[in-house]
């Protein structure tokens, strides 16, 4: 299994990436073969095309499929963000901004991504699960715990989840982003993996892969010198968020039942 985090609107940086890890060719078509990809949330804001990036992911999603392997995508807290902006728009919201809108626009939101979030993209957004379990890895967009709020299983988590996102409850909607702007939760020394060892004994995998929160502001590095996913937790947690639109080069992580390992593709057979 291989992994890329957090997106934010970086198309050239994603395909840059996808293409350096032989996941797809020159023409942005799928060349991973029987490889399973996961993107691990947050398509949009912050960066230029967040639009460009979901089109390649659904268009890969096919392009894999039919080739034996397999694309998944997670929900991220940006991509609930711009569609309740679309949904709500004015209305108000406990959001930074005082309504989704600007609230939407307050973190990052670019508006030619609002302009061109159509039905079918929308649709599909919506469609996302926030959590999945390959082999022995749990995935979430977030390193928080909230997701327990949701459900105690992960069919559970994603039915709540995509519930809401199809629902016009405005008050769920913002108590899900609320819930969805927490982090850090297993960072403290003492008690992280004690921490991330309960989260998995409840969803189950024996490590835990997130996005959402750049690896420079967990281990302190410049975004420019993360080359490689941040194993912490006592090695059972793995943050894969490059930090791409703070200026990261981003990279992909392929995950095995033995850890977290090299960014070569060549070693991302057996999935
Ligand atoms: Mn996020």
């Amino acid at each position: 299994m291989v992994v890329i985090g957090d997106i934010h609107g970086q198309y050239a940086k994603m395909t840059a990436i996808l293409r350096g890890a032989g996941l797809i060719d020159a023409a942005g078509h799928w060349s991973g073969g029987a490889t399973t990809l996961w993107f691990m949330g947050d398509y949009f804001d912050r960066g230029p095309d967040g639009i460009a990036a979901i089109d390649l992911i659904r268009a890969l999603q096919g392009e894999a499929a039919a080739a034996g392997g397999r694309v998944g995508a997670l929900l991220g807290n940006h991509d609930v963000l711009i569609l309740a902006a679309q949904r709500f728009g004015d209305q108000p919201s406990g959001g930074p901004g005082g309504t989704f809108l600007t609230s939407w626009r307050h973190n990052g939101g670019v508006e030619s991504d609002l302009a061109r979030l159509d039905e079918a993209r929308a649709a599909w957004l919506r469609a996302l699960p926030a959590m999945a379990r390959d082999g022995d890895w749990l995935l979430a967009h977030a390193d928080a715990t909230f997701y327990q709020v949701y459900g105690r299983t992960i069919g559970a988590v994603n039915r709540g989840i995509r519930a809401i996102l199809h629902d016009d409850n405005a008050a769920d909607w913002d108590l899900l982003l609320d819930y969805f702007s927490q982090r850090r939760a297993f960072q403290d020394e003492e008690r992280g993996p004690a921490r991330v060892a309960r989260f998995l004994s409840l969803y189950g995998g024996r490590r835990f892969v997130h996005g959402h929160t750049p690896i420079g502001k967990l281990n302190g590095r410049r975004p420019e010198a993360v080359t490689a996913a941040h194993v912490y937790a006592g090695g059972l947690a793995v943050d894969v968020d490059a930090g791409l639109y703070l200026g990261g080069p981003g990279f992909v992580t392929i995950l095995s039942d033995n850890g977290a390992g090299g960014r070569s593709h060549d070693q991302a057979g057996g999935e």
